[in-house]
């Protein structure tokens, strides 16, 4: 039985939800749908009243956000990225953070792979060639580069990394990765540094969390390590690149090409990274389909449900699990 509108827990979102995740919530809570940017002066009024807050994986929550919550219990996001969320505030105020691990590793690797093969064998650039009316005009277009057999190399061999190594055993492709760890339980030869890893490979894929741990993790000299031939794709957050780097690496041909769907001040991209030939782009859509999304919200839901009724969290994030 769903609980009276007045008793139910007060939750703020701070981003704008897909309806198959805010219906459901409006039927066990009083959402409060971005009211800190929409209506600064309301949310000053019903702050102290919230309890819960939820967002996506690209959700800012910051440490003077939960200073304005006093009632906050619980954060719960909706992707298995949190870097925005400020834990450690969090922690400290002994408000757990959950997010949705497992239910994405598919989709992602799948948009991983995607990328392999559409900036190798250039598919958005073949979709073009077709439609500009370019086959008929100047005949067959420049011969590509092939992905399968080639050398890949994971930044990051946890769940999605693993996910994109199977696919890519599919393809024939030797894998090795690195980490802060070696995992010896796994068949894949580990490299200490990002650097060394992307001189034995063809294409470095990353798929870390963000945050300061992997800031700026791939700069110039990794690049450089890459060389030539070598692509660079990147599922993970924009923050692990240099961007500045990696546009000069691709307009100078330091490195073949890159598959991005991660960008360091998104929904921004630079100008100079669209006007490369080199490059696929994709707008941080990873995750993004009906089936995964809604995986995604009943996930993210379960938790903030579970919580509210005093059952333990589903998937809290490593930093606040007992
Ligand atoms: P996970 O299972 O926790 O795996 C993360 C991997 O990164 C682990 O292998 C970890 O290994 C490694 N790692 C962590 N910190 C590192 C560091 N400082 N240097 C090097 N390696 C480091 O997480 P997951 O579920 O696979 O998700 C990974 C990330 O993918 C998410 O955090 C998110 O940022 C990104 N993501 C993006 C999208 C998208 O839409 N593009 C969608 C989903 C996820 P060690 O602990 O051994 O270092
Ligand atoms: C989504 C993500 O873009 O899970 C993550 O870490 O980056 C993505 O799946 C996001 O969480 C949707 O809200």
């Amino acid at each position: 039985m769903t609980a009276p509108a007045t008793d139910r827990p007060a939750i703020l979102t701070v981003m704008n939800l897909p309806p198959f995740y805010l219906a459901p919530l409006k039927q066990n809570f009083t959402v409060y749908e971005r009211l800190h940017q929409t209506d600064p002066e309301a949310f000053a009024r019903v702050a102290p009243t919230i309890r819960g807050v939820t967002g996506g994986g690209e959700s800012q929550v910051p440490r003077a956000l939960m200073e304005r919550l006093p009632a906050l219990e619980l954060v719960s996001i909706m992707g298995v990225g949190y870097d925005k969320v400020d834990v450690a505030a969090a922690i400290e105020r002994k408000v757990p953070v959950t997010h949705t691990p497992g239910v994405l590793d598919d989709e992602v690797a799948d948009l991983a792979i995607a990328l392999m093969l559409s900036v190798a064998r250039r598919v958005p650039q073949a979709d073009r060639y077709v439609r500009d009316g370019l086959w008929a005009s100047q005949g067959n277009m420049p011969f590509a580069r092939k992905m399968s057999g080639a050398r890949l190399g994971i930044v990051g061999l946890g769940r999605i990394g693993k996910a994109i190594a199977h696919r890519a055993a599919a393809f024939g492709m030797s894998i090795a990765y690195t980490g802060r760890t070696e995992r010896k339980e796994l068949p894949y030869p580990f490299y200490p540094s990002a650097k060394a890893l992307a001189a034995a490979v063809d294409f470095l894929v990353l798929i870390t969390p963000g945050g300061e741990g992997t800031r700026k993790m791939i700069n110039r000299e990794v690049l450089e390590a890459l060389g030539p031939r070598g692509y660079l794709i990147n599922v993970a957050r924009g923050t692990v690149v240099d961007e500045q780097a990696l546009i000069q690496a691709l307009q100078n041909g330091v490195i073949a090409g890159a598959g991005l769907d991660v960008f360091e001040n998104e929904p921004q991209v630079p100008q100079a990274l669209r006007d490369l030939h080199n490059v696929v782009l994709t707008p941080h859509m990873a995750s993004a389909t009906h089936e995964t999304r809604q995986a995604m919200a009943d996930l993210a839901l379960a938790n903030l449900v579970e919580h509210f009724a005093g059952r333990p969290l589903k998937t809290p994030v490593p930093e606040c699990q007992a």
